[in-house]
């Protein structure tokens, strides 16, 4: 029986990025493929059975895939640079758990599985939980299978030299239905549980979040021989444009906005850009108000880009309600976990889409600094051990 650490530690070197620091393992790239075998290994060592269905979400089974079993799991792919926690801690948790349960000589009522979701991050096509969107309906198929990767590869060619077939990619009503309650254990990505007191909390909801593309068009041109008041430069109306985002989030209170990508065309040191496409990554707990921010930053937006003589536009890429987890297993898990406590979330997860199909909950681990999405993200071996034995009290309470 191995300790979480111990399974995070056999596949710490997968996925490094040596430019970034942290991991990129961006979904059906060779490191998450390896973190997939990994699992795959490591759940076949435990005598689970495992499947991958035609969204490519692996299945790992204790007890034969029946409808309403009990379902927990995470994702293995990451942000660039992303932490060693953000998603495998949860499959590594489950795999943990299961070992703890068999040690206590457990046998389910009724069955178990652990899932890994596909590109949980969006860092690849651009929109986050596909997989699990995927097997709700939560996104249009065509939508989702013209996805284009930085290299203009498709998800539907992507998928296929993976082995799936993009014909049957979208809604699974069936694998849908095998869920009848649906756990994930994750990193908590923020600091409400402080340095001291319990390790673990229960998630009570996730904000709404959104995530769109600004293109700023300009006029590209020859940096040496274009005179400064000759220019219509994209690049000077982004940075302006960024810091309007800023500025627009930071007036509204508990609002988030960020702009953690922005990529210029073409992109020549001695070249005036043409075009500047960047994202936006937008957050608040009331859906309206998001909307409202949104609006702001795009008339904001369009005026600074006229007056750089540019021009401007917006398209929504991706967007998740607030939600809140399910009650009813919410209080069950808080009857297993006496005294544990509460905690809203500004990350989106798989369980957030589940939760508008299934019964949902998430249980989240201590990380003392709250930095995640970076690789300073971190989690005690104790506090990743305690969260495995809380995961497995949870499972085998609801079992
Ligand atoms: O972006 C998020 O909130 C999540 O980490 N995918
Ligand atoms: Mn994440
Ligand atoms: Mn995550």
């Amino acid at each position: 029986m191995e300790t979480v650490t111990q399974l995070l530690h056999s596949i710490q070197d997968v996925g490094r990025d040596d430019v970034r620091g942290g991991y990129s393992r961006a979904v059906y790239s060779t490191a998450e493929l390896d973190l997939r075998s990994w699992f795959v290994d490591q759940a076949q060592r435990r005598g689970l059975d495992v499947e991958t269905d035609r969204n490519g979400i692996i299945w790992a089974w204790w007890g034969k895939p029946q409808e309403g079993a009990l379902v927990t799991g995470s994702h293995l792919d990451s942000v660039p640079g992303g932490g060693a926690f953000d998603g495998p801690l949860g499959v590594a948790s489950a795999l943990a758990a299961v070992d703890i349960l068999k040690n206590r000589g457990r046998t389910p009522d009724r069955s178990l599985a652990i899932t890994v979701f596909p590109e949980e991050e969006g860092s690849r096509f651009g929109v986050a939980c596909l997989g699990s969107r995927l097997l709700t309906g939560a996104i249009d198929v065509d939508k989702a299978l013209n996805l284009r990767d930085a290299d203009g590869n498709t998800f539907a060619d992507t998928a296929r030299s993976n082995g799936l077939d993009p014909r049957h990619i979208g809604p699974d009503p069936e694998s849908l239905a095998r869920i009848g309650q649906f756990v994930e254990l994750h990193v908590e990505q923020g600091k409400g549980l402080g340095a001291h007191g319990p390790g673990i909390a229960v998630g009570s909801s996730i904000l709404g979040h959104g995530r769109w593309k600004l293109s700023v068009h300009g006029q590209g041109n020859h940096a040496g021989t274009t005179l400064m008041a000759d220019r219509s430069d994209p690049m000077v109306a982004a940075a302006q444009i960024i810091v309007a985002v800023r500025d627009a989030a930071a007036g509204q209170p508990d609002a988030r906005a960020t702009v953690g990508r922005l990529t210029p065309v073409p992109g020549g040191t001695n070249v005036i850009a043409s075009r500047v496409d960047m994202w936006l990554d937008a957050r608040h707990p009331d859906d309206a108000v998001t909307a409202r921010l949104i609006e702001s930053i795009y008339a904001a937006a369009q005026d600074i880009a006229a007056a750089e003589g540019c021009s401007v536009f917006l398209t929504e890429e991706s967007y998740s309600d607030t939600v809140h987890f399910d009650p009813p297993l919410s209080r069950q898990i808080g009857d297993i976990l006496p005294g544990v406590p509460v905690l809203a979330t500004g990350a989106g997860h798989d369980a957030g889409v589940l939760a508008g199909y299934v019964p949902s909950a998430m249980l989240f681990v201590r990380n003392p600094s709250g930095i995640s999405h970076s690789p300073e993200e971190y989690v005690a071996d104790e506090d990743a051990d305690a969260g495995a034995v809380a995961l497995a009290e949870v499972l085998g309470g609801l079992l």
